[in-house]
C-alpha cells in the first residue's frame, strides 16, 4: 500500500515513520510512504500556499490552486493514481469500519491542510474522501494522517506477524469488545498478584475468563459497542 502525503510541514514524519513496525514494512516493500511539501507547488515567488479568507475571519485558508496542482503532479508520479483523502474535523469520523473500507485502496493521497481549512473549491474540483478522526480540533491534519496510516498499515497483509491478523482482531468486523487485562513478570508486584486461572495451564478455562473480562470491561466502559 502507497501512502503520498502532501503536508506544509514534512518534517513531522520520519520520527513518525521510523517507528518499528512501520519501519519493517517500509523497508519489507508491503508500505511506501512518500512525504510531499505542498510549499513546492506555490505559483508566486514568495512561495504563498495560504491567504485570507474572503468575507474575513480568523485564520489563513490552503489556496485552491497550488493544493490542486499538487495532487495532480503527485498522482501522476507511480501508478495506480489512487484515491484523494482530505484529513479535516468536518469529514467521515475514522473507525475500524471505516479503516478496513480503506485498506483495500492500493494507493492513498492524504492531503493534510492547516485547521481553517482549504479553500472549498479544492473539495468541488477533488471530490475527496473527507476523514475526521474524532470529534475534537487538531492544529493541523498530520498528525490525524500518521493516525490514520498507522490504523491502516496493520491492516495490509504481512505487515503484523501472521499470528495475530488485524482482519479479527478485537474491534475488527463482529468482534467489537475491549481487550481482557494481560499479565507478565513478576507473578507479584506491590501486593498484587497475577489472576491464578493465568497460571493453571488450563486453556479452556483461561479462554472462558478472558471472554468474561473482555464483556466485563466493554460493559463497563463501552457499553454502546454492545448496543451496536
Ligand atoms: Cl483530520 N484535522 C484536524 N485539523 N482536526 C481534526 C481532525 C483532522 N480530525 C479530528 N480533528
Amino acid at each position: 500500500m502507497r501512502f503520498d502525503v502532501l503536508t506544509l510541514f514534512p518534517e513531522m514524519f520520519p520520527g513518525y515513520m521510523s517507528q518499528s513496525l512501520l519501519n519493517k514494512a517500509i523497508e519489507g516493500q508491503l508500505v511506501d510512504v512518500q512525504v510531499h511539501n505542498l510549499r513546492d507547488w506555490a505559483t508566486d515567488k514568495h512561495q504563498k500556499i495560504d491567504d485570507r479568507p474572503f468575507g474575513g475571519g480568523p485564520g489563513m485558508i490552503l489556496m485552491v490552486e497550488p493544493v490542486v496542482n499538487s495532487v495532480r503532479a503527485v498522482q501522476k508520479m507511480a501508478q495506480p493514481k489512487g484515491k484523494i483523502v482530505m484529513m479535516t474535523p468536518s469529514g467521515r469520523r475514522l473507525d475500524q469500519k471505516f479503516v478496513e473500507e480503506l485498506a483495500v485502496e492500493p494507493r492513498l493521497i492524504l492531503l493534510c491542510g492547516r485547521y481553517e481549512g482549504f479553500d472549498q473549491r479544492v473539495t468541488d474540483i477533488l471530490h475527496p474522501i473527507e476523514v475526521s478522526i474524532g470529534d475534537y480540533i487538531l492544529n493541523g491534519g498530520e498528525v490525524a494522517a500518521m493516525v490514520m496510516i498507522d490504523s491502516l498499515v496493520r491492516m495490509v497483509p504481512g505487515v503484523l506477524g501472521d499470528e495475530q491478523s488485524s482482519w479479527d482482531d478485537s474491534f475488527s468486523r463482529g468482534n467489537r469488545m475491549l481487550e481482557y487485562p494481560q499479565y507478565t513478570r513478576p507473578r507479584e508486584f506491590e501486593g498484587l498478584e497475577v489472576p491464578e486461572i493465568l497460571l493453571s495451564g488450563n486453556h479452556g478455562e483461561i479462554e472462558r475468563w478472558r471472554k468474561a473480562k473482555s464483556l466485563e470491561n466493554t460493559r463497563l466502559r463501552r457499553s454502546d459497542l454492545i448496543e451496536e
